[in-house]
C-alpha cells in the first residue's frame, strides 16, 4: 500500500450537490441505487476524470443522463470506478449489490445482531455505492430504505421522515431527506426491531426537537442518564458557543458492536451501547460520566464538524481536537472540575505521551498516511485538544468565543483545513499565531527543564526555561515552540501565593509566561521571600516538565500551593521518587525500606479532608504502572509492580485506622444517584477499600465480601469484586465470580466487566485465564467490546502478566491480531499497540516483542495493520 501525503492535496474533479439512494436491505443481498447531481468543480480543468471511490460492491448497473454505459466507457478496478469524458454537468445512476451479513469488519452497511446498521467514517461510505468517499464533497440527501415490515419495523436514516408506505411481499419503506449539505461520511442507515424512547427539547430561539433513543427493548430502562445529558449537551452548547440544533429531529441508536464509542452522523448519532447504556445496577461511575461525555461530544460535533466540516482527513484534528475540548469544557462544568482535569492530564500523561515517544508518533496534522483509519489516535483526539485549550487560554476566554462565533459563521457549510480555524483566533485577537502553528506540524513531547534560584539580597527569583523536543520518525530536527506556562511563586515562610513582577510588570499571583526560544531567563523582582516555584499549573501545556524539587519542595507544595491540580501533582512527583528507590533497591536485591515522609504526606492528606472528595481520592491514588514506566528510562515491569506493591501495602500497614475510618464514614445507603458529591463519596470509600484489600487482613476482606453482597450499585460492586479477584484468596473470590457471572450472563455490557476484572489480576494464572475465557459462550472476537474487554484489558492493564518472561502474553496478543487482521482491521491495528512498544524494555523482551511482530508481518496484511506492523519495526 502507498502513502497518500497532505501535500497532494487537489480538489475533486466533480462534486455532488445532490444523492438520493434507495436501499432494499437483506442480510445476504442488499441492493443500493444511487442517483448523483454532479457538476465539474469550478477549480478544476476540462476532461480531468470523474472518481468515484467503491470497494466490495458488485456492480449491476450504470447510466449517465439515463443512457447505459457500456463497458469501456468507463474504467473499474478494486479501489474504484473512472469516467472520462463525462458531460460538465450531469446525472448518474449507479446500482450495486453489497452483502452486509459478511461485513465483519464494521466498516459501511454491517449486521449487529438482528439489525442493520452503518458507519462510514472515515471511508466506509465508499463500501455502501460508487461515490467520491471525500469530506469536502458535500450534498444534501435523499434515503428511502426498503425493509421487512416484522424483521425491520424500523427504518432509520439523517434528516427527517417525509414519506413512507407498505409496499408488496411483507414489504414497506420510509423515505428520509436531509436538507444539510453534508460529507458521505456523516451518512447513516438503521433498521431493525428497536424501541424508543422519546423526550423534547426547546431551543434558545424557541424551535421544538423531538429526541429519541432507539434500543433494544431490554435496554428501555437505561437510557434515562443519557437523554438527561443529551438535554444538558444542547444546553450548553448554546449558553457557552452559542450552538442551536438545526434539524426537527435528533436520534440516538445504540448498537452492539462497534469498533470506536459512537459515531455523530447528522441527526442520527449511532453508539456503542457502551457508550449510552447506564443503569445504577449494570454500570459505574466512570461508565456514567463516560456516557455524559459522549453524548456530549458527538452532539457538539453537529456544529464542530457537521456544519463545518474537514476539507481532507489530514485535518481530522480540526473537528476531533476542537470537539474533545468543548465536551471537556463541558463535562468540567457539569462535573468537579478539578477531578476531571486531573483525570485527563493523567491518562494524557500516561498514554498520549507513550504514543508520541514511540514508532507511530505523528504531528496533530499529519503529514502522510496509509490507512486513516489509524489515525483516530490520541496525539488527534486529545493532544488536539491540549492545543486548543492553549490557544483558549492564549486569546482569552471571551476572544476565543470570539473567534468561534467568526469560524461558524464563516465557514458554515464549508469543508475546511486547521489554519482557517487558527487564523479566526489570530485575527479577533490580534494576536502573531504563526510559531504557534508548529504545535500541529512537529510531533513528539517538548522536554522543559527548569531550574530556579532566589537572590536573598536583591529580593529576585530567578527562572531558567530550557525547551528540547525529541526526535521522531522522519522529524530528527524540532524547532522551538510557543509554550505558555502558568505559574506561581508560593513563598515558603507565608505558604501563600507571593506577587510577580517581571520586567517592571506586575502580574500579579497566578500568571502565564511565554517561552518562544530554545532557551529563557525570567527574573522576577520585589520578592520578598524564598519562594518554591508551582510550574505549569493546570499542565498549562502538553509538555514534560522537570525542576529538581527536593521532596521536602515537594511535601510543601502538596500542602499549600493554591492550584489545585499542581497539589494533586506535587503528590504525585513525590511518590514517583520514592518510587524510583523501591525500583533501584529491588533490582539491586536490597531491602525496600518506606519514606516516611511520604506516610506523614498521606497521614495529613487524610486528616485534613478535602471538601471535594473525589479530589482526595484522587489524591491518595498512587500513579499506575503505566505511568511509573513512562518516567523509567528502560521498563522494568516486575521491578515496578513490586515497588507500586510496596508503597500501597506499606501506607495500609501504617495508616490502617485513617483509612478505615475513611471507609466508615464514607459508606452511604442513599439511592444511587450520579451527582459529583455522590461519586466522590464512593471515590474516596472505593480507593481506603484498595489500600486495606492490598494487605488482605480479616476486616479488610470482610468489608469487601460485605459491600459485594450489598449489592447496592455497579460501581461498589464492581471494585469489591475486583478486589477480591485480584487478592490471593481464590477461596474468597471465586464463589463471588462465579454468582457475579450466573446473574448476568445475558447482559453483554456487564459481562465485558467480568471478562476484564479476571484477566486484569496480578496473579500468575491470568494469561491462561485469558485464553480460556476466549472460549466462553459469552466471548466473540467479532465483537469490538468483547475484544477490548479480554484482549485489551489483558495486554494494556495487567503489565506483569503481558510482559512474562517466556513471551506467551505477547504471543497470545499475536495470535488475535492474526485473526482480527481477517475479520476487523481497525480493532486489529489498534490492539496491537502495546507490542509496537517493544524499545521499551529490556533485551529479552525486545527480542520477544520483535518476533511476534514479525511472525505478524509474515501474513497477507491489511493496510491497517501493515502500516502499524512497517512502523514498528522500522
Ligand atoms: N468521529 C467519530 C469517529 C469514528 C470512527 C472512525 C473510524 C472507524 C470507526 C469510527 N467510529 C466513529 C467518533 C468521534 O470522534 O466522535
Ligand atoms: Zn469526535
Amino acid at each position: 500500500p502507498q502513502p497518500i501525503h497532505l501535500s497532494d492535496y487537489r480538489p475533486p474533479a466533480y462534486l455532488v450537490s445532490r444523492t438520493e439512494l434507495t436501499f432494499d436491505l437483506a442480510p445476504g443481498t442488499t441492493r443500493v441505487k444511487a442517483r448523483l447531481h454532479l457538476e465539474r468543480h469550478p477549480e478544476r480543468e476540462a476532461g480531468a476524470p470523474l472518481w468515484l471511490d467503491g470497494e466490495q460492491l458488485s456492480l449491476k448497473a450504470i447510466a449517465i443522463d439515463g443512457q447505459p454505459l457500456e463497458e469501456g466507457e468507463y474504467e473499474l478496478t478494486r479501489k474504484g470506478l473512472s469516467i472520462t469524458g463525462a458531460p460538465e454537468a450531469f446525472v448518474l445512476d449507479t446500482e450495486v449489490e453489497i452483502s452486509p451479513e459478511d461485513n465483519t469488519a464494521l466498516s459501511g452497511l454491517y449486521r449487529s445482531g438482528g439489525m442493520f446498521c452503518t458507519q462510514c467514517e472515515a471511508e466506509g461510505f465508499r463500501r455502501i455505492t460508487f461515490y467520491p468517499d471525500r469530506p469536502d464533497v458535500m450534498a444534501t440527501f435523499s434515503t428511502t430504505v426498503i425493509g421487512d415490515l416484522t424483521r425491520e419495523p424500523v427504518l432509520l436514516s439523517n434528516g427527517n421522515p417525509v414519506e413512507r408506505g407498505e409496499l408488496p411481499d411483507g414489504r414497506h419503506f420510509v423515505t428520509w431527506d436531509d436538507p444539510h449539505p453534508k460529507p458521505a461520511y456523516l451518512f447513516a442507515l438503521v433498521a431493525g426491531d428497536l424501541k424508543k424512547v422519546e423526550d423534547r427539547f426547546t431551543t434558545m430561539s424557541g424551535r421544538d426537537v423531538t429526541l429519541q433513543i432507539w434500543v433494544e427493548e431490554e435496554n428501555l430502562d437505561k437510557t434515562d442518564h443519557a437523554m438527561g445529558s443529551l438535554k444538558r449537551a444542547m444546553r450548553w452548547d448554546e449558553e457557552a458557543y452559542g450552538r442551536e440544533y438545526d434539524l426537527d429531529l435528533f436520534m440516538i441508536v445504540a448498537v452492539n458492536d462497534f469498533n470506536m464509542g459512537a459515531m455523530e452522523n447528522k441527526g442520527l448519532n449511532i453508539f456503542n451501547s457502551a457508550a449510552v447504556l447506564t443503569h445504577p445496577n449494570t454500570a459505574t461511575d466512570a461508565a456514567f460520566q463516560r456516557v455524559e461525555g459522549i453524548v456530549a461530544h458527538e452532539y457538539f460535533h453537529n456544529w464542530s464538524g457537521n456544519r463545518v466540516t474537514c476539507r481532507d482527513w489530514f485535518q481530522l484534528s480540526l473537528k476531533e481536537g476542537f470537539t474533545v475540548f468543548r465536551d471537556q469544557s463541558f463535562s468540567a462544568e457539569v462535573n468537579s472540575a478539578p477531578v476531571k482535569r486531573i483525570e485527563e492530564v493523567s491518562f494524557f500523561r500516561t498514554a498520549q505521551f507513550a504514543e508520541d515517544a514511540g514508532p507511530t508518533a505523528h504531528p496533530i496534522r499529519p503529514d502522510s498516511y496509509i490507512e486513516i483509519g489509524n489515525f483516530y489516535t490520541l496525539t488527534i483526539y486529545e493532544k488536539g485538544a491540549e492545543v486548543v485549550r492553549m490557544l483558549s487560554n492564549l486569546v482569552g476566554p471571551e476572544t476565543f468565543r470570539k473567534g468561534s462565533d467568526l469560524y461558524f459563521s464563516r465557514f458554515d457549510g464549508q469543508a475546511v483545513t486547521i489554519e482557517d480555524f487558527v487564523d479566526c483566533m489570530a485575527e479577533v485577537s490580534g494576536q502573531d499565531l504563526e510559531q504557534f502553528m508548529r504545535w500541529y506540524s512537529q510531533a513528539g513531547t517538548p522536554e522543559i527543564d527548569a531550574f530556579g534560584e532566589y537572590d536573598y539580597a536583591n529580593s529576585r527569583y530567578r527562572l531558567i526555561l530550557r525547551q528540547r523536543t525529541p526526535a521522531t520518525p522522519g522529524q530528527p530536527e524540532k524547532q522551538a515552540l510557543h509554550i505558555p506556562i502558568r505559574l506561581g511563586l508560593v513563598g515558603t515562610k507565608s505558604g501563600r501565593d507571593l506577587s510577580m513582577t517581571l520586567d517592571g510588570e506586575s502580574l500579579g499571583r497566578d500568571a502565564v509566561i511565554h517561552l518562544r526560544e530554545d532557551e529563557q531567563e525570567f527574573i522576577f523582582t520585589d520578592i520578598e521571600e524564598a519562594p518554591v516555584p508551582s510550574l505549569l499549573r493546570g499542565f498549562s501545556a502538553p509538555v514534560k516538565l522537570s525542576f529538581p524539587y527536593s521532596r521536602e519542595d515537594l511535601a510543601f507544595l502538596m500542602a499549600h500551593d493554591s492550584d489545585g491540580f499542581n497539589r494533586w501533582d506535587a503528590g504525585q512527583r513525590l511518590t514517583l521518587l520514592a518510587l524510583d528507590d523501591l525500583i533501584a533497591a529491588h533490582r539491586n536485591g536490597v531491602e525496600k525500606v518506606m519514606d516516611t515522609r511520604l506516610v506523614e504526606a498521606f497521614r495529613a492528606l487524610i486528616e485534613e479532608g478535602n471538601d471535594d472528595k473525589a479530589v482526595l481520592a484522587e489524591m491518595l491514588q498512587l500513579p499506575s504502572e503505566a505511568y511509573i514506566a513512562e518516567q523509567q528510562p528502560l521498563v522494568d515491569v516486575d521491578a515496578i509492580h513490586a515497588a507500586r506493591t510496596f508503597i500501597q501495602q506499606s501506607l495500609a500497614q501504617e495508616l490502617r485506622d485513617e483509612l478505615l475510618a475513611l471507609y466508615r464514614d464514607n459508606q452511604s445507603d442513599a439511592a444511587y444517584a450520579p451527582t459529583p458529591e455522590q461519586i466522590g463519596q464512593r471515590a474516596l470509600k472505593n480507593v481506603a477499600l484498595s489500600y486495606l484489600m492490598s494487605i488482605e487482613d480479616e476486616v479488610a476482606i470482610e468489608l469487601a465480601q460485605a459491600q459485594f453482597e450489598a449489592d447496592h450499585n455497579m460501581t461498589d460492586v464492581r471494585q469489591a469484586l475486583t478486589l477480591l479477584v485480584h487478592s490471593s484468596r481464590s477461596d474468597i473470590a471465586d464463589p463471588a465470580l462465579k454468582a457475579f457471572g450466573r446473574k448476568w450472563s445475558h447482559d453483554p455490557l456487564v459481562m465485558d466487566q467480568w471478562f476484564s476484572l479476571q484477566v486484569t489480576r496480578p496473579q500468575a494464572d491470568a494469561l491462561d485465564r485469558a485464553r480460556y475465557l476466549m472460549e466462553h459462550p459469552a466471548f466473540s472476537l467479532k465483537n469490538p467490546n468483547k475484544v477490548r474487554a479480554l484482549i485489551g484489558a489483558f495486554a494494556g492493564q495487567n503489565r506483569v502478566n503481558f510482559h512474562r518472561l517466556d513471551g506467551e502474553g505477547y504471543r497470545l496478543l499475536a495470535d488475535v491480531v492474526i485473526e482480527l487482521n481477517r475479520l476487523n482491521p481497525e480493532i486489529a491495528a489498534r490492539i496491537i499497540t502495546p507490542l509496537t512498544r517493544w524499545q521499551r524494555f529490556d533485551e529479552a523482551r525486545q527480542a520477544l516483542m520483535r518476533a511476534e511482530l514479525e511472525r505478524i508481518r509474515g501474513e497477507e496484511l491489511s493496510p491497517n495493520v501493515y502500516e502499524i506492523v512497517e512502523k514498528a519495526l522500522a
